[in-house]
């Protein structure tokens, strides 16, 4: 693996969904640089719902958040490129809406923890992307390809 090819999942929630921002939230990816390597129009189950956010059993906000996961399809992604988890947490913003600087996600379309666009692995948590990539894609769903522009996003790339 070159160092371009770090893969990140991302998923659109039910309220980005409803609320037509798909096509905003992967144009922001695109064209960024990011390399789309797996999509999927899906609703989460409950069973899904807590394998993913297993991590939040005993808060508060458990119950509300897996009725709020699993209310509405969903667009789950995973997107690659050099240091892909970081960046792309960075281009979401904060946990919570109010927080989180105009220019990210979050920060341009949510005003609430509770309704907050847009999931993206965790890059302080050590093996979070690889982990929800399993959880929701099976490998032959990811797509290996180039980006026709490769050498015109990367140094290194030879043209
Ligand atoms: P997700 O996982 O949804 O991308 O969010 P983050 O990674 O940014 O934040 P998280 O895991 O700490 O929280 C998961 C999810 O729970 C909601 N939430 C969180 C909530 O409803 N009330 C709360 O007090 C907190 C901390 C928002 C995101």
């Amino acid at each position: 693996m070159s160092h371009h090819d770090e893969r990140t999942f991302v998923m659109v929630k039910p309220d980005g969904v409803q609320r037509g921002l798909i096509g905003e939230i992967v144009s922001r990816f695109e064209e960024r640089g990011l390399k789309l390597v797996g999509g999927k129009f899906m609703q989460i189950d409950q069973e899904l719902a807590h394998e993913h956010y297993g991590e939040h059993e005993d808060k508060p906000f458990f119950d509300d958040l897996v009725d709020f996961i699993t209310s509405g399809p969903v667009f789950a992604m995973v997107w690659e490129g050099a240091d892909a988890t970081r960046q792309v947490r960075s281009m979401v913003g904060e946990t919570d809406p109010a927080e989180s600087a105009p220019g990210t996600i979050r920060g341009d379309f949510g005003l609430d923890l509770g309704r907050n666009v847009i999931h993206a692995s965790d890059h302080e948590d050590e093996g979070a992307n690889e982990r929800e990539i399993d959880l929701f894609f099976d490998e032959a769903e990811l797509l290996d390809y180039e980006r026709i522009d490769a050498a015109w996003l990367y140094e290194d790339e030879d043209h």
